[in-house]
């Protein structure tokens, strides 16, 4: 193979070199001898394919808890799970109450320096009106209603698409709250029912902590 010099001018291109003993190589003959040429500046090789690390998927699980308190004989606590970014599953177990519906919602605090009250409303990341958890309108921390049996004990399980433990709308830090009333679900004509859904007052309250 005719060997021949090149100047390595700028990176991507090269020059063949107008001083080339052009006398016997037929390429050199051709009406582009002495203009810029586009080489490509490496050889072809064989492009080595570094090895990949093995592929592993790790499901992320994340905890959090609450316990919640307030002025009464009303107390409970509340566990959450979240694989990955699935929904999240929230076991609720609260004694103490009047048996029958209580309102149960995400508000948007953790602070409890005021008792209840200073949780704020209910989460409301997308500026919605008060709805059922099952509404597409609704609160992100409207989870409806638990129900206490005869002897006051409210125990239930809900999963939530829209109460996530991490990211910009993470339950960590803010409050779970059991009511007094029944949540109306935003359907009681009530002029509370699309803030509230009129539940009435605050009867247990407690901040989530992440327990990763
Ligand atoms: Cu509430
Ligand atoms: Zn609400």
């Amino acid at each position: 193979m005719a060997a021949y010099i090149v100047s390595q001018a700028p990176p991507s291109h090269l020059l063949v070199s107008s001083s080339f003993p052009t006398s016997n190589h037929p390429l050199l003959f051709s009406s582009f001898t002495g203009l810029p040429i586009r080489l490509s500046r490496q050889p072809m090789k064989a492009v080595s394919i570094s090895a990949t690390r093995p592929l592993t998927v790790v499901a992320e699980t994340k905890r959090a808890v609450a316990v919640l308190k307030g002025n009464s004989s009303v107390e409970g606590v509340v566990t959450l799970l979240q694989e990955d970014s699935g929904p999240t599953t929230v076991k609720v177990r609260v004694t103490g109450l009047t048996p029958g519906l209580h309102g149960f919602h995400l508000h948007e605090y953790g602070d409890t320096t005021n008792g209840c009250i200073s949780t704020g409303a209910h989460f409301n990341p997308n500026n919605l009106t008060h709805g059922a958890p099952e509404d597409k309108i609704r609160h992100a921390g409207d989870l409806g209603n638990i129900v206490a049996n005869s002897d006051g004990v409210a125990e239930a399980t809900i999963v939530d698409g829209q109460i996530p433990l991490s990211g910009p709308n993470a339950v960590i830090g803010r409050a779970f709250v059991v009511h007094e009333l029944e949540d109306d679900l935003g359907k009681g004509g009530h002029e509370l029912s699309l803030t509230t859904g009129n539940a009435g007052g605050r009867l247990a309250c407690g901040m989530n902590y992440f327990l990763n």
